[in-house]
């Protein structure tokens, strides 16, 4: 039966589960293998209308340090930090990447954020993914493609867990599930000296 391929939530062979204070993170290191990934990361760089987005922090322009662009079904406007963000129609490219992705999360998504490191230089800053259109303890599925970058997290609360870190490999995808947004930060620090780009797709169910 074709759904036994998918033993939840993702193919057990390949996960990691990474168990944090209060939240779980499994990670699927080759969900895409070595050369699709690759035909994937040149197809999203050359295809995707990357757009540099702004914050507006007391009366001054700040652009935020990556290229991004939000896709999803019509409904799932979304905003965060001041910005809202309108979607664009799926590609079909990033279809093909959802419909992995669904399979290894074992739920649907409706939307995603895609952002393109271009170098060292481009990061995300400390945040939790919490927005209210999200509902309450959203799972959320990060798919990477290109230069490995570490992605660190912090619990909101000091002192309640150690830090962690886990490096993002090319082709790699993360369930981040419940208690992830809720108790942790994320963060995507700058790399100095790294030349290669990056391209990471967040996966969300916009409610
Ligand atoms: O690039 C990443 O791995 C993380 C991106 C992220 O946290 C976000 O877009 O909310
Ligand atoms: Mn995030």
């Amino acid at each position: 039966m074709q759904t036994s391929l998918f033993l939840q939530p993702g193919n057990i062979d390949q996960c990691q589960l990474h168990a944090l204070g209060g939240a779980e993170i499994h990670e699927f290191p080759q969900a895409f293998p070595e050369s699709e990934a690759s035909t994937l990361l040149s197809g999203l760089l050359r295809d995707i209308p990357w757009r540099q987005e702004a914050l507006h922090i007391a009366g001054k322009r700040i652009n935020v340090p990556r290229l991004q662009c939000w896709m999803g079904d019509r409904s799932s406007l979304y905003g965060y930090s001041g910005m809202r963000l309108l979607p664009i129609p799926w590609h079909t490219t990033v279809l093909t990447i959802r419909q992995r992705v669904q399979a290894l999360a074992g739920i649907e998504f409706n939307s995603v954020l895609l952002n393109y490191y271009r170098d060292g230089k481009d990061s995300v800053a400390w945040h939790a993914d919490n927005e209210p259109e999200l509902g309450t303890d959203p799972t959320i599925a990060s798919v990477s493609f290109g230069a490995e970058r570490y992605f660190q997290l912090k619990p909101k609360q000091r002192g309640t867990a150690n830090n962690y870190r886990l490096l993002l490999r090319h082709g790699s995808v993360l369930v981040m599930g419940k208690g992830l947004q809720s108790q942790w930060l994320h963060q995507l620090p700058k790399v100095e000296g790294l030349d290669l780009p990056r391209i990471n797709l967040t996966f969300r169910q916009i409610l």
